[in-house]
């Protein structure tokens, strides 16, 4: 049977085939990509309002893509106290976000009660807002760091009062790119394993890719492929999120950049690959936000929420470093066709603009 046919078909595609689809035309892939969406999700396109927060970036890895960390490109390290990042999630609350997401690097020299006394004082003092944060990357780091088993790691994040992980730290499976562009931190089988523990206590999280780099075409398509072989499992991924490589002061030496098209194609894919995954996100930080509001149409259903502040990628030159305002949201959303939804962390949808 032809890729088409089976396209049509919605068939199930296996490694093989899913590399076929980078061989289609643009506008091919992204009418079946848009049929999927629409029939999962219509016109709609999710956001949140939330606060994106970055408590330190004093890290023991390095990784090659990395820009934010302190270990040696970024001459800033620092590591907020708990009121500080209190003092934050206060001013942001006042602005109606419904989710920190927070995310560090690996410090040393923090204590394990640094990383996860922060998140029973936010929920404490705000038990509306979501806590989205530990990436398996952390956990990992934490689980060394401290001598304690993933599980008891995760005991610890669902006794503190974290609600849902967030998808980094999985750049691209593949063991001989991971060794290359971060060896030394959480493995492929690792990241898998702690998304499946997690969501094996009954909670959410999501799954990033870093791609636009050293990768293949071949190491994107494997990637999702592990990540729809786990999902088949545990059923906890939310989103798939498929993270573009920004090039600035770091120490890949990248010399080909994506084009628009390459991106779009690799959005779409992922909408037909992952038919188990329910969304999948344009990260407009990465994207860059025209690109994001054109995904929409290759597949794409949800593009994050407004931040307020970003701090990993835009060390990397995404400009991103402000987050982008509410209103700004409704109307590009608006501008560009679709219908602007308010989401929680979750997926519930908090108001139809
Ligand atoms: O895993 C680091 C990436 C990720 C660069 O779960 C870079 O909803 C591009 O995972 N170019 C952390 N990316 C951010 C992340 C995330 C973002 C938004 C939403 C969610 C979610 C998760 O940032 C890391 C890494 O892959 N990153 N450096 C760079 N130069």
């Amino acid at each position: 049977m032809s890729i088409i046919e089976k396209l049509e078909r919605n068939e199930r595609l296996n490694y093989e085939e899913a590399l076929e689809l980078y061989d289609l035309d643009l506008f091919v892939l992204g009418k079946y990509a848009n049929k999927l969406r629409e029939e999962k999700h219509g016109k709609k396109s999710y956001f949140n309002i939330n606060r994106h927060i970055n408590p330190t970036n004093i890290c023991k890895d390095v990784c090659q893509f990395c820009a934010y960390s302190a270990s040696r490109k970024n001459p800033k390290p620092y590591t907020l106290k708990h009121e500080e990042i209190m003092e934050v999630v206060k001013n942001s609350s006042l602005n109606g976000i419904k989710e920190v997401h927070i995310v560090s690097a690996h410090n040393p020299q923090t204590g394990l009660e640094w990383y996860l006394e922060i998140f029973k004082k936010i929920k404490t003092a705000y038990p509306n807002i979501h806590v989205k944060a530990l990436t398996a990357a952390e956990i990992h780091f934490l689980s060394e760091e401290y001598n304690k088993s993933y599980e008891e790691i995760i005991d610890l994040m669902v006794e503190y009062g974290v609600d849902s992980m967030p998808g980094g730290g999985a750049e691209i499976f593949d063991e001989k790119v991971r060794k290359r562009i971060c060896g030394g931190k959480v493995t492929s089988q690792q990241w898998l394993d702690i998304h499946e523990l997690w969501h094996k206590r009954g909670k959410k999280s999501n799954a990033t890719m870093l791609f636009g780099h050293i990768e293949t075409r071949e190491h994107r398509i494997d990637h999702m492929l592990r990540l729809r072989d786990l999902q088949d499992r545990s059923g906890g991924f939310n989103a798939f999120i498929p993270l573009v490589y920004q090039k600035e002061n770091n120490f890949l030496k990248v010399k080909n950049f994506l084009t628009g098209q390459e991106i779009l194609k690799t959005m779409a894919i992922s909408r037909i690959l992952l038919d188990n995954i329910p969304h999948i996100k344009a990260y407009w930080v990465t994207s860059t936000v025209k690109l994001a509001l054109v995904a929409q149409e290759f597949g794409a259903n949800d593009l994050d929420g407004t931040i307020e502040k970003e701090s990993i990628q835009s060390a990397a030159g995404a400009a991103s470093a402000n987050g982008l305002p509410i209103g700004s949201f409704v109307d590009l959303i608006k501008n560009s066709g679709f219908i602007p939804v308010e989401r929680d962390s979750i997926y519930n949808e908090l108001k139809v603009w």
